[in-house]
């Protein structure tokens, strides 16, 4: 076989369409936006004069649309035949091609109202995925142009095969994969991407009565730039989970079960779960894998139906203990029964913020228990709550080694300054947060160079399950310090300065930060 031209454009095809692909496959399963491909034809449109549109449209009716996307699809795939034809003589050549389309993609996308930093992601994505297909198949016509120039193996026995068949299988190969791969990705990033998007416009139209808008309460905030806010935008929100493509479920699909150790199995559906009393509150929930100093947590106002109510319905049975929760995607958890029937606040939630529930947060529906972690608690998705003992079951993540219970430790954590930042010498302003959910915080201490404990201010709280902001003035010496902070609860506990891991049960130990005291300067 010779190495004709043609061979270098389809690695540059079929490169360049692995690379669409991967990007659509991104943004179906992690946003809730068009592919980049799209936000560059809006854009277009958005560019082009009206009159040119009006015409376009009058031309080419409905289709107006679809005619532009095909246009940029035989641009795009006409520069990316070319790519792989530069790949011939330099590997930066292409890259460049590659480069200046996810420029190009980027900026369509960073344009659209409202995209955030996780909507670059599918460029990146398609961007690596050009640079490692081309490679791959490059690489073998490379191999294959040396072959036939360096003729057959003299030694070789004659009817063996020339080396460059060799390649050329490679290269088949490797375009066969690429191309069934490229096809397998963008039929299940088509089908997530219609659920996921189905699943957000129901999201969007649903009203929930008694449902009510976060109201910041009184006094919470100690007014000092750089503390967190005392309340998490949905938006800011840590997320952590097991799945990779998220649950996209339909409200009208929900289906909750009650079962077990239970009188009588409880089964609910949505309309039935919102039909019931609302239950609300300011609540903080964190991640047993937040390290000392570390921001897996935040503060949401919540509103649900309280699971303590819907447990009398079912009515558990003497010897019961735990509650095993399943999610729709099959991850479980197992919480402590006693969480859920005593007078605190634990709730099938089905908003976050006076709007339902995003769907990365565990749309339609999902368990908050204020006081414990989420990995025994926070169950998104929740569609089974089987009543049962400890002693039955394991849960996931109890199953690899995390401790059975998770009760929330008290934490505290120096926000301002940040580590090695600078403050005046003379009544420098420091602070944080500091949470003890279920508890609540009575007071904070900061202690510069391991001196004395002194104490700081704190906000105020609409009750012991949320974090608290704190803020204190010291003065120190000109130079290097270090500043430690600890929080005492309500009872009276002091934080322990005793350091521990956040395996099994989560981490204790003091926040330190290290800051530069700065003598004030006139001016
Ligand atoms: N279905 C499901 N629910 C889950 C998890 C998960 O992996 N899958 N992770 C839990 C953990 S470990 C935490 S800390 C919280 C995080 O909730 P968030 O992502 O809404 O902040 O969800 C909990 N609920
Ligand atoms: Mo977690």
């Amino acid at each position: 076989m010779r190495s004709f031209r043609g061979s270098w454009s389809a690695a540059g095809l079929v490169a360049g369409f692995a690379g669409l692909a991967a990007s659509y496959f991104v943004a179906m399963v992690l946003t809730t936006r068009d592919s980049p491909v799209a936000a560059v034809a809006e854009l277009v449109t958005r560019l082009t004069p009206g009159p040119l549109v009006e015409r376009a449209i009058r031309i080419l009716g409905h289709h107006d649309k679809q005619f532009l996307l095909l246009m940029i699809l035989v641009i795009t795939g006409l520069l990316f035949a070319w790519a792989g034809r530069l790949a011939r003589r330099s590997w930066w050549a292409p890259a460049i091609v590659f480069a200046v389309l996810g420029v190009v993609g980027g900026t369509a996308v960073s344009l659209q109202r409202g995209s955030g930093a996780i909507d670059i992601l599918p460029i990146a994505v398609g961007f690596a995925t050009w640079l490692v297909c081309l490679s791959l198949l490059t690489d073998p016509l490379r191999r294959h142009e040396r072959a036939l120039a360096e003729g057959p193996d003299p030694e070789a026995a004659p009817e063996a095969p020339h080396p460059a068949d060799h390649t050329r299988r490679t290269f088949l190969i490797r375009a066969g994969i690429i191309v069934a791969s490229t096809t397998v990705v963008g039929t299940v990033g088509r089908v997530v991407g219609r659920g996921r998007r189905h699943v957000e416009e129901a999201r969007r139209l649903l009203r929930l009565p008694g449902v009510t808008e976060p109201q910041l309460p009184d006094g919470v905030r100690v007014g000092l730039d750089g503390v967190t806010p005392w309340a998490t935008p949905a938006g800011d929100f840590y997320r952590i989970d097991t799945a990779f493509v998220v649950p996209t479920i339909e409200p009208s699909d929900w289906q909750l079960r009650i079962h077990g150790m239970v009188d009588r199995e409880v089964v609910l559906t949505y309309q039935q779960l919102i039909d019931r009393q609302v239950t609300e509150g300011w609540i903080t929930l964190n991640c047993v894998s937040n390290p000392v100093g570390g921001d897996l947590i935040g503060n949401a106002w919540w509103s649900g139906v309280r699971i303590a109510d819907l447990l009398e319905l079912a009515g558990v049975q003497p010897g019961a203990d735990a509650v095993l929760q399943t999610s729709d995607d099959g991850w479980t958890c197992g919480t402590p029964l006693e969480a859920l029937t005593d007078d605190r606040n634990a709730m099938l939630a089905i908003a976050m913020n006076g709007r339902p529930l995003p769907i990365d947060h565990g749309f339609p529906v999902r368990t908050i228990v204020p006081g414990l972690y989420g990995y025994v608690s926070a169950c998104k998705w929740v569609v089974e709550m089987k009543v049962t003992r400890f002693a039955d079951i394991s849960a996931y993540w109890t199953d690899r080694g995390w401790g059975e219970r998770g009760p929330v430790k008290m934490a505290s954590r120096i926000d301002v300054p940040e580590d090695g930042g600078d403050i005046p010498a003379s009544g420098g302003r420091v602070g944080g947060v500091a949470w003890s959910q279920h508890t609540g915080i009575s007071a904070v201490e900061v202690a510069v160079d391991g001196g004395a404990w002194q104490r700081a201010e704190i906000g105020g709280v609409p009750n012991v399950d949320t974090w608290v902001q704190w803020a204190a003035t010291i003065d120190s010496e000109p130079g290097h310090h270090r500043l430690a902070v600890r929080a005492i609860d309500r009872n009276g506990v002091v934080q322990t300065s005793t350091v521990q891991d956040v395996l099994p049960d989560g981490a204790t130990g003091h926040d330190m930060i290290s800051f530069n005291a700065q003598e004030a300067t006139d001016g």
